[in-house]
């Protein structure tokens, strides 16, 4: 199949041309084989305005952090903490899990509670937000991916937010259904009024409270308020860019999410990101329930108080059954993968005596890849995001060939 597939394990470009004095080519090493994609950058560049406020921002930032650790009151450090965790959950368990994924459905106070707790964030209004995460999810790892992994682990994670969007973003994002988030009135009414709410609930009012209820002065007040915000957008952005690159593969290995239990320790339980990937309907974003998922306790304790119902998850033979198909293979004792192997092919010894599971992953994620059908595409997007029409979907399947063409 596909011999027009080409693999690179030389300082040659996709395309054969040597990677000499270009930036079109980025290099990544993955499993001790190097890899090459294909970056084009026939668009305009660096947006200086972004640039200049994420500076600006840092710069506020290191004196916040100095205050965080030396000077700052207990009582107040409390409060920003909790603040923080109030608006870690309006991206968690709001824009993420309720809003992207429908994951489970929320009552109209909680759904409200979430749209402010999504203010505090600062992350962009719920409808872009998730509008770009359908995206991300729709067409990971490919041009049209707003923080495509693939440019690098600095575009996924900040990058993307200093320069113009791939032009692929824009025609792609077109295509998708956003219908379910404007028929919602409580996403309509936090777009409408997004900045005063943002501004008001992200910075006026935790600066107020610090500076008046807890007695820090208006400037460390202010700089207290720039370090909480800069730590939750790198706790969110370490989603995309650590946990598309550094961790295991456990669930499907055609895609490059990761799982990252350190990510999901900033992250309120997001970084299991190979599952989520794998299953981006289950509600908890993870197999393991309420392990360093502090999301998914607060969604269980919201459907327990019934604000929050129709929990959607996977089951655990599902999973199972997923994991030995396409997940990677971690020692010789995992039977089911075996079984798939034996099934798949007629020389099982071939790929089970190996020297180290990452060697073994590779060797199957490339197998794979090769054999690229529907049901990978599956896994790639979810079945939350079932194509929209069929010439969108042959769009899909061009682009993921593509894809793995210079995976390959
Ligand atoms: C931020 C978001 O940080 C972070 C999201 C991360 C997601 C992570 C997910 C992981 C899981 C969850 C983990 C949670 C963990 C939480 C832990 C917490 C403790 N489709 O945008 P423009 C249209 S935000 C369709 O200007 P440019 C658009 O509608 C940080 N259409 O593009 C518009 O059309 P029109 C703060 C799209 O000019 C036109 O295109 N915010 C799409 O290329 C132009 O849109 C910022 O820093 C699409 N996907 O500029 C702001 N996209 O005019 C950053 C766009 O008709 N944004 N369109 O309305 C910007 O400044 C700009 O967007 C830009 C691109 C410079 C980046
Ligand atoms: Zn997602
Ligand atoms: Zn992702």
């Amino acid at each position: 199949m596909g011999t027009d597939i080409v693999t690179n394990h030389s300082d040659m470009a996709p395309d054969r041309t040597p990677l000499v004095n270009t930036n079109r080519y980025l290099k990544r090493k993955v499993n001790e084989q190097v890899n090459y994609y294909y970056v084009k950058y026939d668009y305009p560049g660096l947006v200086w305005r972004n640039a200049v406020i994420f500076a600006v921002l840092h710069a506020l930032y290191l004196y916040g952090f100095y205050l965080s650790l030396f000077s700052e009151t207990w009582s107040c450090w409390l409060f920003v903490y909790t603040y923080a965790v109030f608006g870690g959950l309006g991206i968690t368990a709001g824009a993420h899990r309720l809003w992207s994924h429908k994951s489970y459905k929320a009552r109209l106070p909680l759904r409200v509670f979430l749209m402010l707790c999504n203010c505090i964030a600062g992350q962009n209004d719920l409808i872009e937000w998730c509008r770009d995460h359908r995206l991300h999810h729709k067409a990971s790892e490919t041009d049209a991916d707003p923080h495509n992994s693939n440019r690098g682990w600095f575009f996924a994670h900040i990058g993307w937010l200093l320069q113009r969007k791939h032009p692929k973003v824009l025609e792609m994002g077109k295509k998708l259904d956003l219908s379910d988030l404007y028929a919602d009135p409580v996403l309509r009414f936090q777009k409408s009024l997004y900045w005063p709410l943002a501004l008001w609930f992200g910075l006026i009012l935790p600066v107020s409270v610090c500076h008046l209820y807890f007695g820090e002065s208006l400037w460390d007040s202010l700089c207290i308020g720039v370090w909480r915000y800069v730590t939750s957008l790198h706790c969110t952005w370490f989603v995309n860019s650590a946990a598309h690159i550094w961790g295991t593969q456990d669930y499907d290995t055609n895609i490059e999410p990761r799982e990252s239990g350190l990510v999901s320790l900033g992250a309120l339980g997001e970084g299991f990101h190979n599952y989520h990937h794998t299953f981006p309907y289950d509600y908890s974003t993870s197999e393991h329930g309420g392990y360093i998922n502090f999301t998914t306790m607060f969604i269980d304790f919201m459907k327990f108080v019934g604000l929050a119902h129709s929990l959607r998850s996977v089951n655990q033979e599902m999973i199972e059954r997923r994991r030995a198909r396409t997940g990677m293979v971690v020692d010789k004792g995992n039977l089911a993968a075996d079984r798939y192997v034996n099934e798949k092919e007629d020389k099982p010894d071939e790929v089970f005596t190996r020297p180290s599971s990452s060697v073994c992953n590779r060797r199957l994620s490339r197998k794979r890849a090769l054999d690229i059908n529907d049901n990978t595409l599956d896994g790639l997007y979810g079945k939350e995001f079932q194509p929209i029409d069929l010439e969108n979907d042959q769009q899909r399947l061009t682009e993921t060939k593509e894809v793995v063409k210079y995976l390959l």
